[in-house]
């Protein structure tokens, strides 16, 4: 087992890495920024390291600074998080050159992932269904496009193959619109991230957003953790998510989970990953791979009994996987809230101290969170500042359970989110289950 790991990132999910680390025994190094200085996670590292200011370019996303920093602690590996520099492929390949053990897939996977396009040729040739679309870059023949959009049937979505996450589409619904659309996302997409490339999908208007769970070890074996149901989202970022999700039968969910698990062996696919999938009419069709742990593994782990974090550090370690497909059984159900310091109306994130954090808890709770009474949260970051979780038996009493938690959490000296959660929870469509990825926008009037 690897024995010294760096974590390079910071909130709640610092924290998490932290305890995954201690319960294996592993010492670790936390990385922090000048704003970050009296995190709880720096706080309980083994040891800490300031590798710059508050701005998360100087610091989390400081390449030479993060590798530095594993040097001067002799450090074994590097565990990236979510979001900074974790689907960096530079960056991973940095870190092995430095002879350090990136905690996540290679950094060749990471480039072939990062390229949206590229990963929907890798899927498809592993047999995992995709949307009906170009499957590859558009070119500049005016009437081939027309064309080709013609073939898939309005409405269709103009993509740029190096963004993700929401950034850089455009839905278009007849011809007259079409190569102005096209113009327009490749010059957005050249801005943006400095690559003009774009691809054409069929649009599908009411799809609901499933993701499946994969874990892979170095030496060919891969496995799913079944599915969550992320459709509850605002503007690309999710709010609420749970695992199973309403409706997939298991024989859906072992067709599709064994169909990830085969890409990932064809691939050399190393370490945690989800396929996400847009579901609409019975169908799934594949959009994009996140090659990291996720904000939302831990409705997997409530599920299925699994420490995901707890896997990525031994399959850094060169182990293989010590578990079987036919060791996964999902049992119960598992809901997670995102509680944010935002502004219940605006969305407008809410920095500032919490005077009072009372946090949740009883039967099938548990908070993943790095906040405390007198915490300040920092304005540099995302607004992330818990995420709760609730497991039962069924989905209506993890429900059932989630609400009560959220009508004990107290935090005071900042606005959040939690009213709009107990919305949801309270609200019929929801508590129905299956609701599609605008559900969350229409029901608060936006
Ligand atoms: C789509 C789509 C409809 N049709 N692709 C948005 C983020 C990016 N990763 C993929 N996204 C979408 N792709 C086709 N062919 C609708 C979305 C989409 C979406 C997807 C998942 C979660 C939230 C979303 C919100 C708006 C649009």
């Amino acid at each position: 087992m690897i024995e010294k790991v760096v974590i390079a990132n910071r909130g709640e999910i610092a924290l998490r890495i932290l305890r995954a680390c201690r319960a294996l025994g592993i010492r670790t190094v936390a990385l922090h920024s000048e704003a970050d200085r009296d995190a709880k996670y720096v706080r309980l590292s083994d040891e800490s390291v300031c590798i710059g200011p508050a701005s998360a370019v100087d610091s989390y996303l400081n390449i030479p600074a993060v590798i530095s920093a594993a040097e001067v602690t002799d450090a074994i590996a590097i565990h990236p998080g979510y979001g900074f520099l974790a689907e960096n492929a530079d960056f991973a390949e940095r870190v092995e050159q430095s002879g350090f053990v990136f905690i996540g897939p290679r950094p060749e996977t990471l480039r072939l992932m990062g390229d949206k396009i590229s990963a929907i040729q890798a899927m498809k040739k592993s047999g995992v269904p995709c949307v009906p679309g170009s499957n590859g870059p558009l070119g500049d023949d005016a009437a081939a496009n027309r064309r080709l959009a013609s073939e898939i049937g309005y409405p269709v979505l103009i993509k740029a193959s190096g963004g993700g996450g929401g950034k850089g589409m455009r839905v278009v619904h007849t011809e007259a619109t079409l190569l102005n659309a096209i113009a327009l996302t490749r010059a957005e997409a050249a801005a943006a991230f400095g690559n003009n490339v774009v691809y054409m999908e069929k649009y599908l208007d009411r799809p609901r957003h499933i993701e499946f769970q994969i874990l892979a070890d170095e030496h060919g074996n891969a496995i799913h953790l079944g599915e969550r149901d992320c459709s509850v989202q605002r503007r690309h970022q999710k709010v609420l998510e749970e695992s199973p999700a309403p409706g997939i039968s298991e024989r859906i969910r072992s067709r599709m989970g064994e169909r990830c698990a085969e890409a990932c062996r064809k691939l050399g696919y190393r370490g945690a990953g989800t396929f996400e999938f847009l579901m609409q009419d019975d169908e799934f069709y594949f959009i994009e791979v996140n090659a990291r742990v996720q904000v939302e593994h831990p409705v997997t782990e409530l599920v299925t009994g699994i420490d995901i974090v707890q896997q990525q550090l031994h399959i850094a370690s060169g182990e293989k996987l010590g578990l079987r497909q036919k060791d996964i059984q999902l049992h119960g159900h598992a809901i997670e809230c995102r509680v944010n310091a935002e502004d219940p109306d605006t969305f407008v994130p809410s920095p500032g101290c919490i005077k009072q954090f009372h946090q949740p808890g009883g039967p099938g709770i548990r908070v993943d969170s790095h906040i405390y009474n007198n915490y300040t949260v920092p304005p540099y970051y995302d607004s992330l500042i818990a995420k709760l979780i609730a497991y039962g038996d069924t989905r209506e009493l993890a429900i059932a359970r989630m609400r009560v938690a959220l009508s004990e959490m107290v935090v005071e000296g900042i606005k959040t989110n939690i009213l709009m959660h107990e919305r949801v929870l309270a609200d019929a469509a929801f508590q129905n289950g299956g609701v599609n990825i605008h559900y969350l926008e229409n029901m608060l009037g936006l």
